[in-house]
């Protein structure tokens, strides 16, 4: 069947918060960026050291890293450093859902592989996406694609359900975290909880705003995932640091915006 992102999945997005978005990429398109991503891992491709970054543990480790597989936490900038994973954001399965969410104007914010390894992956906690980003309205995008099987033991997505709707929520910086301070569980309208496994080459999408977390991984397989991120041309840029050059992928761009 070929792909088709609907109507009722854009209103789930909407309304929950995020949706899933089964089959986006085929198994083949899904080895060739896992064979790209060990490349760059094993130092074949040239990609900047800057943007690789370790698990916290192995950052304060005197031990020489024997295989990046098993450190590596994420990998920043891909896709507009690397051809390969440059492809995949004008892959029309890409397209489709996010002009279907967005509309037809839409803008990279930026992209990290959160690689999870085997056994040592460490959680990300409850956190939204948005107050890390000076972007108004905070409606923005992140695509969460999985390039392996995303379970509940390798640490799959858990989302509160219609979180989105709160509205931002003061995040705390603990432990090099952005994450929801202590105490911040009692929710108006406790939202529900719900963990969303998801195999190779499915995606989901959610709300800037939707919180969000993932487990750290206590299996033995290694869990990758490509969090894309993307957001209206129309958006405005709120810091005082000159805007950066963010990269057009579907319809125009407009002065005095991203
Ligand atoms: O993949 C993870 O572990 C965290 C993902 C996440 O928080 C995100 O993509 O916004």
């Amino acid at each position: 069947m070929p792909f088709e992102f609907t109507a009722h999945q854009v209103e789930r997005f909407w309304e929950d918060g995020f949706v899933t978005v089964p089959e986006l990429l085929t198994a083949s398109e899904v080895e060739a960026l896992n064979q790209r991503t060990d490349e760059i891992l094993a130092g074949k491709v040239a990609f900047p050291k800057q943007f690789i970054h370790l698990e916290p543990e192995q950052s304060k480790s005197a031990v020489a890293v024997i295989d990046p597989a098993l450190v590596v936490r994420k990998i920043s900038n891909l896709s507009t450093r690397d051809s390969a994973f440059g492809q995949l954001l004008k892959h029309p399965n890409v397209l489709q859902t996010v002009t279907a969410i967005l509309g037809p104007d839409v803008k990279l914010l930026n992209d990290q592989m959160l690689c999870k390894p085997a056994r040592y992956g460490s959680a990300k906690p409850y956190h939204q996406d948005s107050p890390y980003w000076p972007i108004q309205p905070m409606e923005l995008l992140t695509m969460w694609i999985a390039l392996d099987d995303a379970t509940p033991e390798n640490g799959c997505l858990r989302y509160l359900k219609g979180s989105h709707k709160q509205g931002p929520l003061a995040h705390d910086e603990k432990l090099g975290h952005h994450r929801m301070p202590e105490g911040w569980r009692d929710l108006p309208g406790s939202p529900e909880e719900v963990l969303i496994p998801i195999p190779a080459g499915s995606a989901i999408c959610h709300h800037s705003l939707v919180l969000h977390e993932t487990a750290p991984n206590t299996s033995w397989n290694r869990r990758r995932g490509l969090s894309v991120v993307f957001m209206r041309a129309t958006s405005r840029w709120t810091a005082d640091s000159p805007l950066p050059q963010f990269l057009s992928i579907a319809g125009t761009t407009f002065e005095g915006c991203v």
